[in-house]
């Protein structure tokens, strides 16, 4: 077999080895025997070098007109464009998930990539009048400098997009800390945009560990905001990393997603919507469809059609284009959904579907888990109330509308909510009452778009959104400018 690829950090316009010369594997996690490359496994020097550039180029690209930041952005988005397959099929290797899905990850890269773009042309502020005669009032975003940017690796092109277009645009320079999962999209994503005509020290990638490499950039006094997609455990150490100098950060963190079935939905489309929202990404996803609770009348129905439909789902290699679920990230993300399947089944949950780790033939090359169902969940379950990030949906059973928006807002988290439902007033009700960031009608958990704000409440976050306008608030700062052409002292309030 070829040697692995062995590929570099990029500091400063230049490819670069880490400085103690370690590096790491990069692993297909549906054959573990393909190794996709090596990466630097960096270190604090590393950082430190990644921020000095950023903070070197900071100055000229901030005074760089926005339409021409924004250009540079559309050719990058345009590369994305052509390129799509073969990215799309790199990001299938490396992180396991099926063409189809890792096409939507490029295509939502290519969306941001446009929209921040345009944005080179907009970032508006606001012109008003002031209260005082012959004065002029109207606010402008300023950009911070250099944006630490510290990304998961179930969206290993997506989420680094989101943050790295709207942190251009808006003047600051950037250090990519990628997931050690799945640094090889975050290499072409920086290497396109790179080759789109960034200057040099404008977008610095340092692959490692996030205790080698990530907490030395999120403690940086030199980075000015940290946007961290990932745990809550590290969306917390991101927090208080940033708090004492009181430097902005953005944080994105877990899930509890939840499906509402009433009992006058469209059984067809919600079982449609529970399948995709529960398994696709193999649940991999902050917006996963975890949950799923059911009306009374209807739960037998909808369990039995789940449960045939679930098991149904091909699993394997997600290259192979007849493959509906790929697999976990690696084998210790496997045995935590395993472990969080034993602890349902003490808890007393029915297991309707999987719950066996998935090791004959083919399985054995991977890290492979089968859709798996838990029926007749109690809300407080801790398969109904933590985090699995895997192909597990515990089904709750409820009898009242005002119950299952209970149970739906009955977690710690906040990111993204959904009912299924005919009654217009009650879709109404729960747009208003259901406590996520995301709430869908008729529709799965997951698929929010690019122009919205993302992100969730409770400790799903910490009160910012990216993507959209919401994106720009995270990467600027407002200030508001009077200009008084009066030729006299007015006081505002006074005068
Ligand atoms: C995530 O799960 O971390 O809405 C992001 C969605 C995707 C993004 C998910 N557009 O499911």
């Amino acid at each position: 077999m070829a040697a692995p690829k062995v590929y570099r950090n990029y500091i400063n316009g230049e490819w670069v080895e880490a400085g103690c010369g370690q590096t790491f594997e990069n692993v297909n996690p549906a054959d573990k025997s393909d190794v996709i490359g090596l990466f630097p496994a960096s270190d604090k020097v590393d950082a430190d070098e990644a921020v000095a550039a950023a903070q070197g180029a900071y100055e000229k690209w901030r005074l760089t007109p926005a339409p021409k930041r924004g250009e540079i952005l559309f050719r990058a988005s345009q590369m994305l464009v052509e390129r799509k397959e073969e990215l799309a099929r790199e990001m299938t290797r490396e992180m396991g998930k099926i063409l189809k899905e890792t096409r939507g990850d490029v295509q939502e890269a290519i969306d941001m990539g446009f929209y921040m773009a345009g944005e080179g042309r907009r970032l508006f502020g606001q012109t008003t009048p002031s209260e005082l005669v012959n004065k002029f009032a109207l606010s402008v975003r300023m950009p911070l400098g250099v944006a630490g940017i510290i990304t998961p690796w179930n969206f290993p092109m997506a989420i680094p997009s989101w943050k790295i277009f709207a942190a251009l645009i808006c003047g600051n320079t950037v250090v990519l800390k990628p997931a050690t999962d799945t640094p090889l999209s975050s290499w072409n994503f920086v290497k396109i945009l790179n080759e789109a005509g960034l200057p040099k020290g404008v977008l610095n990638l340092v692959t490692g560990s996030g205790g080698k490499v990530g907490t030395p950039l999120m403690k940086h006094s030199d980075v000015k905001v940290v946007s961290f997609t990932g745990s809550t455990e590290v969306g917390r150490m991101v927090s208080e990393a940033c708090a004492p100098d009181f430097r902005h950060c953005h944080l994105e963190m877990g899930g509890k997603n939840i499906i509402i079935v009433m009992d006058d939905a469209n059984l067809d489309l919600a079982l449609d919507g529970a399948l995709w929202g529960g398994f696709g990404t193999t649940g991999q996803r902050c917006t996963a469809a975890s949950r799923v609770a059911v009306h009374k009348k209807v739960y037998k129905e909808f369990l039995r059609r789940f449960g045939d439909r679930a098991q149904k789902l091909k699993v394997g290699n997600g290259l192979d284009p007849t493959v509906e679920m790929g697999p976990c990230i690696h084998d210790q993300q496997r045995d935590t959904v395993h472990n969080y399947v034993e602890i349902g089944t003490n808890e007393g949950a029915q297991l309707l579907c999987g719950g066996q780790p998935l090791t004959e033939g083919e399985y054995a090359k991977g890290s492979f888990y089968p859709p798996t169902i838990f029926a007749d969940c109690d809300p407080k379950m801790r398969i109904a109330q933590e985090e699995i990030f895997g192909p597990v949906v515990s089904v709750i059973p409820f009898e009242t509308a005002e119950e299952a928006i209970e149970i739906a807002n009955g977690v710690v988290y906040g990111l993204s909510s959904s009912i299924y439902t005919r009654d217009l007033n009650l879709a109404f009700r729960a747009m208003r009452d259901l406590y996520t960031g995301l709430v869908y009608i008729n529709a799965p958990t997951i698929g929010a778009e690019i122009h919205l704000p993302f992100g969730g409440t409770k400790c799903t976050g910490n009160g910012h959104r990216e993507a959209g306008q919401a994106g720009l608030d995270v990467f600027s700062e407002w200030k508001s400018i009077y200009v008084d052409f009066s030729g006299t002292l007015q006081r505002a309030q006074i005068d």
